[in-house]
């Protein structure tokens, strides 16, 4: 049976994760510091509902599945602690009990701080965002030089490293002729947030390792996810993802659909005219499954751009009207001042085929599907917090 670690395993992502992969018979182990749900309780903003502690969920899990997921709370910009999980140590020094044996085969690496606002609401928020990224990545590089480079990583990048750059965005490489000679180099990088630059720092630590060490790397180049259920979270409501509406942590979709239910203006940054690649969080699941199943080689970094479809801030509000509308609901739009520095009407044409060549099949943003969170959402509205929607952190 294939070991599974799941770095951020508490996050909006990582949780998840670990159902999809026990659902399908793996060994899973989750490891999480409760970063996210910390600081959403430090900085006050809504969760549309409680989630309950990794544990907790854990011990759902099981009563309703029979399988384990096994959890491990520790903080892995601390290196011994990242190390105990690949030395041979195993059953893990924090685990709950010592059953699980063997280094994983796959390492999946979401221990990030994810948002860009949280990254400029000031010097101290940025300085954590440096300090937990790029200590988290290069932690797992040196653990696994120095114990397990056959153990494969697949990191969560974005589609933000890019930026919006003028010429099409290739899937992590651009060869270039320069005086009659040629080379391959990582595609062009210029983040729009601190995040994203961490991010990029990322992608030049993990390059470094598989340069150095032959490690064996995926990096998939996200956009913006939306979505509440996955297969597995339906089985129970106490196991659905935290899911954030609020400025710092909500992306896009979640929190459009989540302010149409609660009557507040859909808050378009700007011009609208923003282009992202986004996907459905059940696809994410697929991605990083596809990729689990076709490793990188050892000394290979390979990059996907992990995106579904594109919009415009636009088209997603206009989106969320109509929908919003066929429901019921009183849906208006707003354009405030842009609190981000981006470019609001640009050249936008990503590349994403290798995720569908390795097996992906998307999902698309239809109004259905957009129909069906507006039906989660519903379920919790007396739990949203107008006040929480936008405060305006600006960049
Ligand atoms: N936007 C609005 N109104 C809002 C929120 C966002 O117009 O209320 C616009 C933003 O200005 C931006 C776009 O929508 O142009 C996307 O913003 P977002 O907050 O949904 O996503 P972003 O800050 O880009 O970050 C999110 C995740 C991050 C991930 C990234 C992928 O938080 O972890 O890396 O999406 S990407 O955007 O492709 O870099």
């Amino acid at each position: 049976m294939s070991h599974i670690l799941i770095l951020g395993g508490d996050g909006y992502l990582g949780w998840p994760t670990a159902m999809y992969f026990s659902s399908r018979g793996y060994q899973v182990t989750v490891v999480d510091n409760y970063f996210r749900r910390n600081s959403c309780v430090e900085l006050d903003v809504g969760m549309l509902y409680p989630v309950p502690s990794l544990q907790e969920r854990a011990k759902i899990w099981s009563e309703q599945t029979g399988r384990e997921i096994k959890v491990v709370i520790a903080d892995l910009t601390d290196p011994e602690s990242m190390r105990s999980l690949f030395d041979g140590r195993t059953g893990y020094s924090f685990a709950l009990d010592h059953s699980f044996t063997g280094i994983p085969d796959t390492v999946m690496h979401y221990a990030e701080q994810p948002s860009a606002p949280y990254s400029l609401i000031n010097y101290k928020y940025a300085n954590i965002t440096l300090a937990n990224n790029l200590l988290v990545t290069n932690n797992l590089l040196f653990a696994l030089r120095d114990f397990s480079r056959e153990t494969h990583i697949i990191h969560i990048g974005t589609m933000g490293e890019y930026g919006t750059p003028n010429i099409d965005i290739e899937e992590g490489w651009l060869d270039i002729e320069h005086k009659g000679r040629t080379d391959r180099f990582l595609f062009p990088r210029q983040a729009s947030s601190l995040y994203h630059t961490t991010k990029i720092m990322d992608t030049d630590l993990m390059w470094f390792g598989v340069r150095m060490w032959d490690l064996k790397v995926t990096d998939l180049m996200q956009g913006p996810v939306y979505g509440i259920e996955t297969e597995e979270s339906v089985v129970d409501d106490r196991l659905k993802t935290i899911f954030n509406y609020d400025e710092i942590f909500g992306t896009i979709v979640n929190r459009f659909i989540t302010q149409a239910v609660v009557g507040y203006p859909l808050t378009v940054y700007g011009q609208g005219g923003q282009t992202r690649g986004y996907l459905n969080i059940k696809d994410t699941l697929q991605c990083v499954h596809r990729s689990e199943i076709t490793p990188a080689k050892p000394g290979e970094l390979r990059i996907f751009n992990q995106i579904m479809e594109t919009f415009s801030a636009n088209e997603l509000a206009e989106k969320t009207r109509r929908v919003g509308n066929r429901l019921g609901y009183d849906v208006r739009i707003d354009h405030l001042e842009n609190p981000r520095k981006e470019a609001e009407e640009h050249y936008y044409n990503p590349t994403y085929q290798g995720l569908i060549d390795i097996g992906v099949e998307p999902h698309f943003l239809t109004d259905e599907v957009m129909e069906e969170m507006f039906r989660v959402v519903q379920q919790y509205q007396s739990n949203i917090r107008k006040d929480v929607i936008f405060k305006g952190i600006t960049w």
